[in-house]
């Protein structure tokens, strides 16, 4: 990767310790400089991406950048980029998209993601898997060895008919990986989580690399009830790391 200097924080120095939430905001700048008048753009969902969303508010107020039209990849983003006068629309109407900027859970080596602890990787994944240019953004700490080498979630989106028999067959598909497969809720009472697409989600944990990435996507698709899931790819074409040494601009 080539190191630059992070473009907003005033020239951090080692006795400068940035917050989690501010290393976003770092990302997601250098993400929004790729950004030119006249693009469709994908606007992605969660902490790191709001800020890009905000972002992009402030040029278009400022007239540096002109002529937007934003395709948001939840309803929460739908809301904040109309509260920051980003003009809308969808895929049925703007079908090609010339950027997505969007943050992740987890980024391997060679630029695949986790996504959608955040519960929108279905959206997500619609949009950003037809935009010409997908800019990732994150802070360091979302860096993997491998996909699912965090010990953290990797999200199934499911259709909520008879969850606990898709459930079991995910974590079947997995058993030699010790996966466990949970049914994603809130609440006190559990209650399921609900995406905007009306579904649920089932978090996979492993307790072994799940190896062939490709293949354990296929299995994963190929069983009726499943929506879609949180492994992006070969879909990032550039990630955008930002540390507390400065940002690293990855290209695949
Ligand atoms: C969404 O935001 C998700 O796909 C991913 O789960 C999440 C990352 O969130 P954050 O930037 O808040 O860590 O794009």
């Amino acid at each position: 990767g080539l190191l630059v200097p992070s473009p907003s924080a005033s020239s951090p120095s080692s006795s400068v310790i940035l917050t989690q939430d501010e290393l976003k905001k770092i990302a997601a700048y250098k993400a929004v400089e790729y950004v030119e008048s006249g693009m469709v753009l994908g606007l992605g969902t969660g902490s790191t991406a709001k800020h890009a969303v905000a972002r992009i508010g402030e040029l278009l107020k400022q007239g540096k950048l002109k002529n937007i039209i934003g395709i948001p990849t939840s309803k929460m983003t739908h809301e904040q980029a109309l509260s920051v006068g980003i003009p809308l629309s969808d895929l049925d109407s703007h079908p090609v998209i010339d950027l997505a900027i969007d943050g992740a859970d987890e980024v391997d080596p060679y630029l695949n993601l986790v996504k959608g602890r955040g519960g929108s990787l279905l959206r997500e994944k619609m949009i950003e898997g037809t935009c010409k240019k997908f800019i990732v953004i994150v802070d360091e700490s979302k860096l993997v060895k491998y996909l699912g080498g965090s010990g953290l979630a990797m999200p199934v989106e499911i259709v909520p008919f008879c969850w606990k028999f898709t459930a079991s067959r995910l974590q079947k598909l997995f058993q030699d990986s010790g996966c466990v497969a949970k049914l994603r809720t809130f609440g006190e009472n559990d209650e399921p989580f609900v995406t905007d697409n009306g579904n649920y989600i089932v978090d996979l944990y492993f307790k072994t690399s799940i190896g062939d990435l490709k293949a354990a996507s296929d299995s994963i698709l190929q069983l009726p009830g499943v929506a879609e899931h949180g492994m992006f790819l070969d879909m990032a074409t550039t990630v955008i790391v930002a540390g507390e040494l400065g940002v690293t601009v990855k290209h695949k």
